[in-house]
């Protein structure tokens, strides 16, 4: 083992915090086992040999978007043949049809649509909660939360207390791209800043509301671009705490305006949820989105610190719009199978991490 990774093997089995440097370093390296087995180590000593998923339903409710993000493959035109817009009765349908399969959330994203006003949200979010009070609503990212409070005028607490006398429970960790102004410039212009989506979060903590967060990644940064964006929710966390769980998520290039792009590769895929376990040290979680990764990918992710593989989705739809290959939802039997077989023991939880049960 190198001098540098036996350094830095030593301060994450004393609990020392790692450098910017450090996370620079175990992205270059190329001794990936090694990195794997110190990211486990990180994990087990968080969340011992148990390996979580839920049980949820995805709801997205439009795939009309003036946001025209160049990663997206999901965003159309209102004019276009394509558009969807659910009424809040077909979202309560569509929800409603799922509760028989034990779901334990509704998972909603939308869209930056340009017209919908704050009240369809909470009447959509309102009718599931009233009908179903016992399942979880995690609903709408920092970006659309953003983009709310902009077009109806209202600060970014307002919105997020309206959304939760509504029935929302927790956000998820969409909408943050990479942390770089720059680049989000050229690849989402019309999104929340880097500011504006880390404001969003810190008031949502301050609330006592719990958010997840993400990363895309496989596009145009560069390994500091990610480890700075490690960094900057490390930050937050440490003033603010209220992140459950990191998503890592590898850009699709297919159907997107950089179709030229490359898929990610498994290494970069393996590395990035070892490095960010290693630097995340003030989150819990780190998430391997099954859907995305693929189910080998997930399931070696747990090797590398992942100790999350998501819902059993009943279908997902954005990831999809990029041609991601895997089913669009698997059942709890397989879920519990798949964790299994990777030597840890499946725990089911429900949103905010309160176990349901072990297999
Ligand atoms: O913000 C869009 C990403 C996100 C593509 O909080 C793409 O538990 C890759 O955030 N290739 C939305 N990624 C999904 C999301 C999420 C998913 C699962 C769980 C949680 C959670 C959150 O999807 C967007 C964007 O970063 N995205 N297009 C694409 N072509």
């Amino acid at each position: 083992m190198e001098t540098k990774m036996r350094e830095i093997s030593e301060k994450v089995r004393s609990n020392i915090r790692l450098s910017r440097e450090d996370g620079i370093y175990l992205y270059n390296c190329d001794d990936l086992l090694a990195l794997g087995k110190l990211a486990k180590f990180k994990k087990i000593q968080v969340s011992g040999k148990n390996v979580f998923f839920n049980v949820n339903r995805h709801i997205n409710l439009t795939n009309i978007c003036i946001s025209k993000c160049k990663f997206c493959a999901f965003g159309l035109d209102e004019n276009d043949e394509r558009a969807y817009l659910m009424s809040p009765q077909d979202a309560f349908e569509w929800g409603a049809a799922a509760v028989n399969y034990g779901i334990t959330e509704f998972h909603i994203v939308s869209a930056m649509h340009p017209h919908m006003k704050l009240d369809y949200y909470v009447e959509v979010i309102k009718r599931l909660h009233e009908a179903f009070p016992d399942i979880h609503i995690q609903a709408f990212t920092a970006a659309e939360i953003f983009y709310f409070a902009q077009k109806n005028k209202l600060s970014i607490r307002r919105v997020l207390e309206i959304l939760r006398e509504a029935g929302m429970g927790s956000i998820p960790g969409g909408g943050a791209e990479i942390f770089n102004n720059e680049i989000r410039r050229l690849l989402c212009p019309r999104k929340a800043t880097t500011e504006e989506w880390l404001e969003v979060h810190r008031i949502a903590h301050e609330m006592g509301i719990k958010t997840n967060c993400t990363m895309l990644y496989g596009h145009v940064e560069s390994i500091e671009d990610r480890v700075d964006h490690m960094l900057k929710l490390r930050e937050l966390q440490d003033e603010f705490p209220g992140f459950q769980a990191f998503i890592p998520l590898p850009f699709l290039p297919e159907n997107t305006r950089m179709s030229n792009i490359k898929r990610t590769s498994a290494i970069d895929d393996l590395k990035t949820i070892a490095v960010s376990r290693l630097m995340l040290d003030n989150i819990a979680h780190i998430k391997a989105f099954w859907i995305m990764l693929e189910l080998p990918i997930a399931q070696l992710a747990l090797y590398f610190g992942a100790d999350d593989i998501d819902g059993t989705i009943v279908e997902e739809k954005i990831m999809h719009a990029a041609g991601v290959a895997t089913e669009k939802g698997i059942s709890k039997e397989e879920m519990i199978r798949l964790i299994k077989d990777s030597g840890y023991i499946p725990t089911e939880r429900d949103t905010v991490y309160n176990i349901i049960g072990t297999y």
